[in-house]
């Protein structure tokens, strides 16, 4: 058989080491005690958070999927030459599969498509789905939280790069230092040539990002109250989901969107022993949505061992698709 159109008849091996319940309950417990009380948004994506997050990704009001897209199918020739043949792509919260499908089926050769996402259900059905459509393509899910450092596995063909896929804005979950010691990490295992395409959610008109995080089906609502309903489900934590209301905002200082679970009452409630009070009306930050402006982004990439290789908007400028080089010769 000739090299080029090998298949890879076996089934897809799934890498995992998906968080436990006890992660969470630590995670919970810690953001809980502290003052202002927060919750990690990656506990947001268990099988129900995933499909809340597909059907937010189908809102009118919520742009970044829909301009997200239409970026990149308007630009896909431009990103796959960017891009190159026989490249690895490894995908960061792979989640729904749509954008992937659209990169697949335009790179030249892909060598092999590394899954990575913390919602194991989800991440099965996608590493499916890609292998039946992209037969050529080596399929290796790994079930994990990328937050953490994780080990790839290794494609049985030789590659020209590793191209890591981290589309949605999900960057914009992070800090602004952390993005930097985040991007750090995969600069320090890339070579030459390695790079980052990356979404990234631009600052707009204040209406426009606030309307995205509260749709008038109360879906985002939902999304963010899951994480509630997830402890009481996995944690057994007893929240009572009534008392608890949504609000999302953005914070023009700080450059990012809110999204909190306000007490509407004084209440408590216990969490592996540990008492937990809230106060009437006392926030409980879940997630920070930034948006950031392309020069602000940029002297985040700068220290972070990558250099802005291109960058691809729609016309309104409300969201950016970015291909980041890797600087290193592994020596940051
Ligand atoms: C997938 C993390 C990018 O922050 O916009 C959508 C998640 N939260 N609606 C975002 C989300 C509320 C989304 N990210």
């Amino acid at each position: 058989m000739e090299h080029g159109s090998e298949t890879h008849e076996e089934k897809v091996v799934l890498h995992d080491v998906e968080p436990t319940p006890s992660d969470f309950q630590r995670d919970l417990l810690t953001g809980l005690q502290n003052l202002p009380k927060w919750v990690p948004c990656k506990y947001l994506y268990d099988d129900v958070g995933a499909d809340l997050f597909e059907q937010i990704c189908g809102l009118e009001e919520y742009y970044p999927t829909r301009v997200e897209t239409s970026i990149l199918k308007g630009c896909l020739n431009e990103i796959v030459s960017a891009i190159g043949p026989n490249a690895v792509l490894v995908d960061l919260g792979s989640g729904s599969s749509a954008k992937t499908e659209l990169l697949l089926s335009a790179l030249e050769d892909c060598v092999a498509y590394i899954p990575i996402d913390i919602s194991k259900q989800q991440l099965i059905e996608v590493a499916h789905d890609i292998r039946r459509r992209h037969p050529r393509t080596e399929v290796l899910p790994v079930c994990a939280d990328y937050h953490k450092p994780l080990k790839l596995p290794t494609p049985t063909r030789a590659f020209q790069r590793t191209v890591f896929f981290f589309p949605g804005s999900t960057i914009g979950n992070f800090e602004p230092g952390e993005v930097v010691s985040f991007l750090k990490r995969f600069a320090v295992i890339s070579n030459p040539g390695d790079a980052f395409l990356l979404g990234m959610d631009l600052q707009k008109e204040r209406s426009v990002m606030e309307s995205a995080y509260n749709d008038p089906r109360g879906i985002t609502a939902r999304f963010i109250k899951n994480i509630l309903a997830r402890a009481n489900r996995e944690l057994q934590a007893g929240f009572d989901l009534d008392a608890f209301r949504h609000r999302a905002f953005y914070n023009a200082e700080a450059g990012r969107v809110e999204n909190q679970l306000v007490s509407t009452c004084r209440q408590t409630i216990t969490l592996a022993g540990v008492t937990v009070n809230f106060e009437p009306n006392e926030p409980v930050t879940v997630e920070h949505s930034y948006k950031y402006t392309l020069g602000g982004f940029q002297s985040l990439i700068h220290r972070s061992g990558y250099r802005l290789e291109k960058v691809w908007m729609d016309e309104q400028r409300y969201f950016s698709v970015q291909y980041l080089l890797s600087e290193t010769h592994g020596d940051i």
